[in-house]
Formats: C-alpha cells, sequence, structure tokens
C-alpha cells in the first residue's frame, strides 16, 4: 500500500497561520491575469459589434459548440421536456427549497418609506426594481439548480418584469434539466444558451436574440468574473465570485467526524476552494486530519477534492475562541460555521463573514439549499465590506423631497450662502426667484 501524506497541515503558531491564512486569501491573485483581461476585452468588443455572429463564433471556440441562431434560445419544448428528465425527489425538493428562499427573502425586501416633518417637508425613499436582470448560470460540473434559485428568487420577488437567464450548453448542446425545472420554478422568464465573457457581454450591451439588461448576477470561471468586472458601470453587477471558502471555529464539544465532512464539502467545489479549521483542541485538530483522510479514500470527486485540501486546507490550533475569532475577522470567511458549545456568545465577537451557521447541527450545506439565506456570498475577504446577494441588488431607490412655500422660504437665506460659496448664481436664483416677491 502506497504510504499516505497528511495533506492537511497542522499549525500551532499564531504568526505562522496569519501568513498561511493570507496566503489562502490572497490565492485568487493570477500573473496570468493580464492576458485573460486582454481576451476578455476582445471578447466584449467583438460580441458589442456584431452581436449573435460573435456569440455563436465563441460558444463554437470556447465550447466547441455548433449552435444555429435559433438554437440560442432554450425552446419552450425543451422547458417542458426537462420536467419529465427530473424524478419526483428532486423537484420537491426544488420546490421546497424555492419556497424556503423566497420566504427569508420576503423578510428583507427593502420598503419605499417617507417622513412628514415641519412646514409640511416631505422626505423619502422609493424603492423600485430593475426592468431587466440577467442572471449567469455556469454550465458542466458547476451547473447547479440551487445557484438558480439563488440568484432568480430574489429577482422575483423584488418584481423585476424580465429576468434573463444565460448559460452554456452542456454535452450534445443541452442544458441541465435540473437547471431548467428550478429556472421554471423560480420565475425565469427566457433562457439562452451561451456561456463564458460572451454571454455577459451580450447581457451587458444587448444582441439581435439576446436583450441588454440593467444588472448581471451569478458565478462563473475566471473569464465570467472578469467580463462583469469590466462591463460594471454599462450594468450593474452582483459581485465578483471568487472560489468558495469555509472558515470552522471549533472547541473540544465539535464532532471532528462532521467537521471533517464540512471541510470537504467546500474542498470537493474546486481545486482552489479554502477549507480552514481554527480550534482550541489539538486532539481534535488531530482527529479532523485523519478523518478527512479516511473520507477522502472513497471520496467520487478525491483528485479534485484532494488538490483543494492540500493547497488551501489548513487547521489551526489556537490558544482561546478570542484568538480563533480575531483570526476569523482578519480573513473575513465567505462561510463561517461555529461549532462550538455557546456559538451566540462567540457570535459576538465576529465582525465579519457572509453567512454564519451557529452551532453542531448547522452545517454550510443546510444554506447552501434550503435554509432560505441567498449561498451567493462575498469571497476573497470581501465579507469585510460586502454582504450576501439579495432582493435589494435587483432593486435601486430614489431619493423623495417635497417643500412647501413655507419651508423653502425657511431655508432660502442659507442657500443663498452656500450657493454664493459655490459661485453658482442660477442656484441662488432657482431658490430666490420663488421665495422674494
Ligand atoms: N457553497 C456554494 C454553493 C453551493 N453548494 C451550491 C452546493 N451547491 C457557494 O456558496
Ligand atoms: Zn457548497
Amino acid at each position: 500500500m502506497a504510504l499516505r501524506i497528511t495533506m492537511l497541515r497542522i499549525i500551532t503558531q499564531w504568526v505562522e497561520a496569519q501568513a498561511e491564512l493570507r496566503r489562502i486569501s490572497d490565492r485568487t491573485h493570477d500573473d496570468a491575469m493580464t492576458h485573460k483581461e486582454a481576451t476578455v476585452r476582445e471578447v466584449l468588443q467583438t460580441v458589442r459589434r456584431q452581436g449573435d455572429k460573435a456569440l455563436l463564433h465563441y460558444t463554437e471556440e470556447f465550447d466547441q459548440k455548433i449552435l444555429t441562431l435559433d438554437e440560442l434560445r432554450v425552446s419552450g419544448s425543451e422547458l417542458d421536456a426537462a420536467y419529465q428528465q427530473v424524478s419526483k425527489e428532486l423537484l420537491d425538493a426544488i420546490q421546497f427549497a424555492r419556497q424556503q428562499i423566497e420566504a427569508f427573502h420576503r423578510q428583507r425586501t427593502p420598503k419605499s418609506w417617507v417622513q412628514f416633518g415641519e412646514d409640511d417637508v416631505v422626505l423619502g425613499k422609493r424603492f423600485t426594481p430593475v426592468d431587466r436582470a440577467g442572471l449567469y448560470i455556469p454550465g458542466g460540473k458547476a451547473s447547479y439548480p440551487s445557484t438558480v434559485l439563488m440568484n432568480a428568487v430574489p429577482a422575483q420577488v423584488a418584481k423585476v418584469p424580465r429576468i434573463v437567464m444565460v448559460t452554456p450548453p452542456g454535452p450534445d448542446s443541452k442544458v441541465n434539466p435540473a437547471v431548467l425545472v428550478a429556472a421554471q420554478e423560480a420565475g425565469v422568464h427566457e433562457i439562452y444558451r451561451v456561456g463564458g465573457a460572451q454571454a455577459v457581454a451580450a447581457l451587458a450591451y444587448g444582441t439581435e436574440t439576446i436583450p441588454k439588461v440593467d444588472v448581471i448576477t451569478g458565478p462563473g470561471n475566471i473569464y465570467v468574473t472578469l467580463a462583469k468586472k469590466l462591463v460594471y458601470g454599462t450594468v450593474g453587477i452582483d459581485s465578483l465570485a471568487g472560489p468558495s471558502e469555509v472558515l470552522i471555529i471549533a472547541d473540544s464539544t465539535a464532532n471532528p467526524v462532521h467537521i471533517a465532512a464540512d471541510l470537504l464539502a467546500q474542498a470537493e467545489h474546486d481545486t482552489m476552494a479554502a477549507a480552514i479549521l481554527l480550534t482550541t483542541d489539538s486532539a481534535l485538530a488531530r482527529q479532523v486530519v485523519a478523518e478527512v483522510e479516511r473520507q477522502l479514500v472513497n471520496h467520487p470527486r478525491r483528485t479534485l477534492t484532494e488538490k483543494a485540501i492540500a493547497h488551501y486546507g489548513v487547521v489551526v490550533v489556537v490558544d482561546s475562541l478570542e484568538a480563533a475569532a480575531e483570526l476569523s475577522n482578519e480573513f473575513a470567511p465567505e462561510h463561517l460555521e461555529l461549532e462550538v458549545a455557546e456559538p451566540w456568545d462567540l457570535l459576538e465577537k465576529i465582525r465579519h463573514a457572509g453567512a454564519i451557521f451557529l452551532g453542531c447541527s448547522t452545517p454550510e450545506a443546510v444554506g447552501d439549499y434550503l435554509a432560505g439565506p441567498n449561498h451567493t456570498l462575498p469571497t476573497s475577504g470581501a465579507a469585510r465590506y460586502a454582504s450576501a446577494l439579495g432582493v435589494e441588488t435587483f432593486m435601486k431607490h430614489s431619493s423623495l423631497i417635497q417643500y412647501s412655500p413655507t419651508a423653502l422660504q425657511k431655508v432660502a437665506g442659507l442657500i443663498q450662502v452656500l450657493t454664493d460659496a459655490e459661485g453658482l448664481p442660477s442656484h441662488g436664483d432657482s431658490v430666490r426667484l420663488r421665495t422674494q416677491p
């Protein structure tokens, strides 16, 4: 039997742990980025100039799929057929998840408000949906119905009148039927069989077939992410999604078998995924390492998962839960699990995390699929300043201001002083002409 090397390292030194977490956080930094960016810029420009023709060209070049113009939009019969191809259990689970996600997002729908002040001054905010939303759903192994729900449901709750989805053609140029079913259950209005930077370009600029949208959401590979970054401004975007991460804080009450499964649940997403355990219990640290090895033996995605664990997996033994919270705050994880006896106490010390899973019966998978909160979360430290995708991603708000003649009269002098200071006479006139007899 081949000798196995322990892949998951245990670190006990604070400075080394900090450096390791920083290295993991920076893992998406890619020296080949400039080259990729040049490719993406060219794709964007070509789609902008040539529309559908460029989409078919790039689909052939990058996806090796030859499509006709008619095949670009997923047809009604393919959508109907998808329902025949998914099992009853899967349909039930998709419908259950959809309801849960919808219920949660309804709670978070921003509400318009007005406030009435002295002299009949009215101030407020009025929230309205974007006219059109474009959802990017990856293809291949990462073509997940759960991601369709997480993007489409908030758009539907926001009452976006036109929800468009793009996804690359799969085997036989078909789209994963579960993805098609999820899209229909979540109220997606139209689906196009195109992926990559060319799909983002189509949504940003519009083509003869694909409508230009106002906001683009959804995860994708580095080309999709670069394209979203470059079209930002022409359209809104949700965020720039990097590879997924979990950071688990565990004390001696945690179960090493469960923790190992949670680390692997992240690692199995992709070779760049990060799985980090911070624990106060060095025996638990060793048990988790052994258990990860054990669970990997018959893992169907072993090669990929092992790579992620080997490069971006780490266990850190810390002196206290306070120290764990400090390291976690520096890392600002996308997913944070608090597998400790008193998770709500530890929560007090947590400042930055995309989603926080409290207690030993709350594996991240609950949130990935059906608890209700969104699984599209800030990665690579973005949780320091950003939040989960939500209904507000598909809305914007207009400020409302109404003054009465009396109210305007009262502030006329102050505005005059400010307009004089800024040297803008017509600003001054617009108030003076209304208030002076
Ligand atoms: N953990 C992923 C979401 C996902 N997991 C989809 C399973 N399917 C990023 O938050
Ligand atoms: Zn996941």
